[in-house]
């Protein structure tokens, strides 16, 4: 065992491994520029070679181990990381900047993932039928596709390695993963339980660095079997182009503008509750975040005067204070993109901003006050495009027929919501919203760990994630003729 994360030292994790490199990244914590997280390696291409070898030559064994000994181990890790939550939590926040709440809440979801994932292995069925031939019979089975190299974003620093990672092993593949670069630690901490828990060298290998160097050698290495990637629309296009010139399987998860519908019958209270934890905890910086809050014309004041209460009793601060419930924006180039946009809608005619001021604490971090921007156009940019900060923007409409076609308007499709006490409205929302998830009276962000995750138009690709879908992707079907 290795403590990877001291400061000064953290290394590549490739075989079974602690490999260092010459180059390093140093990260800070968002809370607080004096707090060093550590400095992190960054991999060149040839260091990604050695992680897919070992890959490639861990596959054998592991493909074919029990399922119940890739169980067991995928069982081990979730105790282990539920074990260790406070520890886990403080880097994670530390790290990243999300409240220490909802970060130990992110670690307690990893836990899960692996635990359901553990119960997974030992339930990947085949079917069996009778051929057109008399007397033939065909199989179809399920088994790994090989390889899988899994991008993932920073702002879900363990739980999006983890429902990549842990259905990926638990269908018999073996893995390389590239964290984005300012999350370095938390991934090397889940290599480290995946290390002490048992698994076999090889079977998962984490490699640090940029995307350029280490995302575009993934994406673009002949033995990497299947991509699957989160994070933002442009480099998605480029994973995917990328992964299919060559015929690799691809899977990707990318933006969202998702829309929260208020109806004049909603319940105001919990409205408001669902717009302020879909628009502002984590910083605004989910996928699924409620951006565009598209409120019927008739409660539309009163919702804003609630929503601009509601704001001012959040509180912006120090990640780990556990009175935080707002942590800052997670850089300083993220936070200069939510300041662009806010600058936008203060410039534009007609619109109010309430919120969004840069804060001083006692720490120096990058500290933004939630921002709600009423009376912008539906087709204005910070309305239309993903800002990933504690931004949202309040579109009026007339009746619950604009609110679906404004909900619909948009090249994102990942989740949308609606708070109402029709029942008929409800119904619909969920029938005619072309969104691949949908929430009613609940935030539109804040998923379940044990089911399908995933959009549709410009949101995702490919197969979906996690839940009993996650075996479409992670394993490739064969289908056997029998005469016996
Ligand atoms: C959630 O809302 O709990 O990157 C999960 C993201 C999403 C995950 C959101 N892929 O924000």
């Amino acid at each position: 065992m290795v403590n990877t994360i001291d400061g000064d030292k953290a290394d590549l994790y490739i075989d079974g491994r602690w490999v260092s490199t010459g180059d390093r990244s140093e990260r800070r914590s968002p809370s607080d520029r004096d707090d060093v997280i550590g400095r992190f390696a960054m991999a060149e291409a040839a260091h990604l070679d050695e992680a897919v070898s070992a890959a490639h030559a861990a596959a054998p064994g592991w493909r074919t181990a029990s399922p119940q000994r890739r169980a067991d181990l995928l069982e081990g890790v979730a105790a282990t990381i539920a074990a260790e939550a406070d520890r886990l939590a403080t880097l994670l926040a530390r790290e990243e900047g999300k409240a220490i709440g909802d970060a130990r809440a992110e670690v307690i979801r990893a836990s899960q993932l692996f635990r359901f994932f553990s119960g997974e292995a030992l339930r990947v069925t085949g079917d069996l039928q009778d051929s057109v031939r008399p007397g033939v019979e065909v199989g179809t089975r399920y088994e790994p596709v090989g390889v899988v190299g899994i991008i993932s974003p920073w702002n879900f620093p363990i739980a999006i390695p983890t429902w990549k990672a842990a259905p990926a092993l638990a269908f018999g593949n073996t893995v390389v993963l590239k964290p984005a670069e300012i999350v370095s630690g938390m991934a090397l901490a889940l290599a480290e339980i995946l290390d002490r828990v048992g698994f076999p060298p090889g079977v998962f290998n984490v490699v640090t660095g940029s995307g350029s160097v280490v995302g575009d050698a993934l994406v673009k290495h002949p033995g990497i079997d299947a991509v699957t990637f989160t994070g933002s629309q442009v480099v998605g296009r480029r994973v995917a182009q990328g992964a299919t010139d060559r015929l690799a399987r691809v899977q990707l998860e990318m933006g969202g503008k998702n829309a929260l519908v208020v109806l004049a019958d909603a319940d105001l209270d919990i409205a408001v509750d669902c717009a302020v934890n879909g628009a502002y905890y984590q910083t605004g910086q989910r996928c699924t975040a409620s951006s565009r809050i598209v409120v019927e014309d008739a409660v539309h004041d009163e919702f804003v005067a609630r929503m601009a209460e509601a704001m001012r009793r959040e509180v912006v601060g120090n990640a780990l204070d556990t009175a935080t419930t707002i942590g800052p924006v997670v850089s300083q180039s993220q936070l200069d993109i939510d300041l662009g946009y806010l600058d936008l809608a203060r410039g534009s005619a007609g619109v109010e901003v309430i919120g969004g001021e840069l804060l001083e604490r006692p720490t120096d971090g990058h500290f933004l006050s939630p921002a709600l921007v009423v009376g912008g156009d539906a087709q204005a940019a910070f309305n239309r495009e993903e800002i990933f900060g504690p931004v949202a923007g309040v579109i009026r409409v007339g009746d619950y027929e604009e609110a679906l076609a404004v909900t619909n308007d948009s090249e994102f499709g990942l989740v949308s919501g609606i708070c109402t006490t029709s029942l008929s409205h409800a119904t619909d929302f969920q029938r005619r919203a072309d969104t691949g998830m949908v929430m009613v009276n609940l935030p539109t962000a804040g998923v379940d760990p044990h089911v399908s995750f995933g959009g549709r138009k410009g949101s995702s690709f490919g197969p979906r994630e996690q839940g009993t879908a996650a075996r479409q992707f992670f394993t490739q079907i064969k289908t056997s003729y029998v005469r016996p």
